[in-house]
C-alpha cells in the first residue's frame, strides 16, 4: 500500500475522519520515522497532526514504551496543569497505537513551535538548558521501578565498547580496513570515554530519571518569543546520569558544525554556546548536584560524543542496520564528525570546567 493511503488509513483508526489533505515528512529524529498529516475540517479550517512510525529494530517493545511515555507525561502534566504538552491520540480500543505487520504507528497533536538544528542566539540556548533541567527536576520524584528500559544498556558506555569492539571483529560489511584510524582513536580513549559509567558502577555518582536524547530539536519554542514550550521525544526516558543529558545536549547544540557535516575538520565546540546552555540547564538542576556530579559534567560531554561515535562506527561496520542514513557513507561521516568534536573537547576541557562552576556558584 502507498504510504499516502497507510497514514490515511492509520489516521482512521485513530479516529480522525475529516478530509484527509495529505502527508510530509518532517526532517526529525534518525530513528523513527515522522509525518505530518493534513486535514480539512468539516467548518473549512485545516488541522494537522503527528503521524511516527516507530523504528522497533531500536525499541524492541513499543508497547511498554509507549506505557512509559504515558506515565511521565501525566506526571509533568499533574505537576504543571495548562502547559503545553503532547497528546497521543487513541484508537476505538483506547489504545495509544496502531499495530499492522511489522509497522508500529502513534498519533499526537501538531503543536506549532519552532525547532532549530543549530542556534547561536545565547538566549534561545539558555532557553533549551532551562527546558531540559526542568524536566529532569520534574521527574526527580517520578518512581524509575514504573520505567520499562526501552534500549538496555542506553549509555552503558562500557557495553557500547564491547558492542564497538564487536562489531569490529565481526567486520559483516566488510569496512574495518578502510576506517582503522577511527577505530584506533576510539579505542585509545576508552578508558575516558568510560568514566562515567566506571564512577555509577562504584556507587560514586547517583541515578536520576533522564531524557537520555537531548538534542536541541527535541525542545519546541514559541515561534514568537523563542520560549522553550515543551519537550518532546520522550522515548529514551530512563533511568540515567545527570551527564548524560548535559552531554549530550552540549554534543548537539556546541558544535560549530552539525553532526553529520561532511568538512567535518570543522567539527569542534563553541564555548559560547557552552556557556549560554549550561546557564540555563544549572539554574534549574546546580542545588541537587553532588561534588562528583559537578566535577565531571565538562567530562561528560566527551563521554556521550566519544559514545555515540562508537554507536555510528560499529553502525557503519555492521552495514547501515541501526541509524536512518540518507546515502552510502552517512555513518561515517558522522562517526568522523564526533570524533573530531570529541578531540576538540579534550583540549577545551579546562575551559569547560571553569564555565561548569561558574554557573554552579552562581546558580546556588
Ligand atoms: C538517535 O532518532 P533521534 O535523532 O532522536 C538516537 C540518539 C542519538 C541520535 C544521534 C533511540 O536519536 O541516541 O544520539 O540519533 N536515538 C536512539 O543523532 O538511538
Ligand atoms: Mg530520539
Amino acid at each position: 500500500m502507498e504510504l499516502y493511503e497507510k497514514l490515511h488509513e492509520v489516521c482512521k483508526l485513530f479516529r480522525i475522519y475529516d478530509e484527509f489533505l495529505g502527508y510530509e515528512t518532517i526532517q526529525m529524529g534518525n530513528v523513527n520515522r515522522t509525518y505530518k498529516v493534513n486535514f480539512r475540517l468539516a467548518d473549512g479550517s485545516p488541522k494537522s497532526f503527528l503521524v511516527q512510525n516507530v523504528n522497533t529494530y531500536a525499541f524492541r517493545n513499543p508497547v511498554a514504551l509507549m506505557d512509559n511515555i504515558d506515565h511521565v507525561t501525566e506526571h509533568i502534566r499533574n505537576k504543571k496543569p495548562g502547559k503545553v504538552a503532547l497528546h497521543f491520540h487513541h484508537t476505538a480500543d483506547r489504545k495509544t497505537y496502531v499495530i499492522d505487520g511489522d509497522n508500529f504507528w502513534r498519533m499526537t497533536n501538531y503543536v506549532k513551535s519552532v525547532t532549530y538544528n543549530s542556534v547561536k542566539d545565547p538566549a534561545i540556548l539558555c532557553n533549551a538548558g532551562k527546558a531540559f533541567g526542568e524536566f529532569q527536576m520534574d521527574l526527580s520524584d517520578f518512581d524509575s521501578s514504573r520505567l520499562y528500559e526501552t534500549i538496555p544498556n542506553f549509555h552503558n558506555t562500557r557495553k557500547r565498547y564491547e558492542a564497538f569492539i564487536k562489531a569490529v571483529q565481526e567486520n559483516k560489511a566488510g569496512r574495518a580496513e578502510e576506517v582503522r584510524e577511527e577505530i584506533d582513536y576510539l579505542l585509545s580513549v576508552q578508558d575516558l570515554a568510560c568514566r562515567l559509567t566506571d564512577l555509577y558502577n562504584e556507587g560514586k555518582l547517583p541515578l536520576r530519571v533522564t531524557h537520555n536524547d537531548t538534542k536541541i530539536n527535541n525542545v519546541l519554542f514559541h515561534p514568537v518569543d523563542n520560549s522553550a514550550m515543551i519537550v518532546i521525544d520522550l522515548d529514551t526516558v530512563m533511568p540515567g546520569l545527570i551527564g548524560h543529558d548535559f552531554g549530550d545536549a552540549i554534543r548537539f547544540a556546541a558544535n560549530f558544525v552539525e553532526e553529520d557535516c561532511k568538512d567535518y575538520e570543522k567539527a569542534g565546540v563553541d564555548l559560547d554556546v557552552f556557556r549560554a546552555f549550561a546557564e540555563g540547564f544549572l539554574s534549574q538542576t546546580a542545588g541537587t548536584l553532588t561534588e562528583t556530579e559537578v566535577e565531571t559534567l565538562a567530562l561528560s560531554c566527551f563521554v556521550l560524543t566519544a559514545e555515540l561515535a562508537t554507536r555510528f562506527l560499529a553502525d557503519y561496520l555492521d552495514g547501515d542496520l541501526y541509524f536512518n542514513t540518507k546515502y552510502a557513507g552517512h555513518n561515517l561521516v558522522r562517526a568522523r564528525c564526533q570524533i573530531a568534536l570529541a578531540k576538540d573537547m579534550l583540549k577545551k576541557m579546562p575551559q569547560m570546567e571553569e564555565i561548569v562552576r561558574y554557573c554552579v556558584e552562581h546558580s546556588r
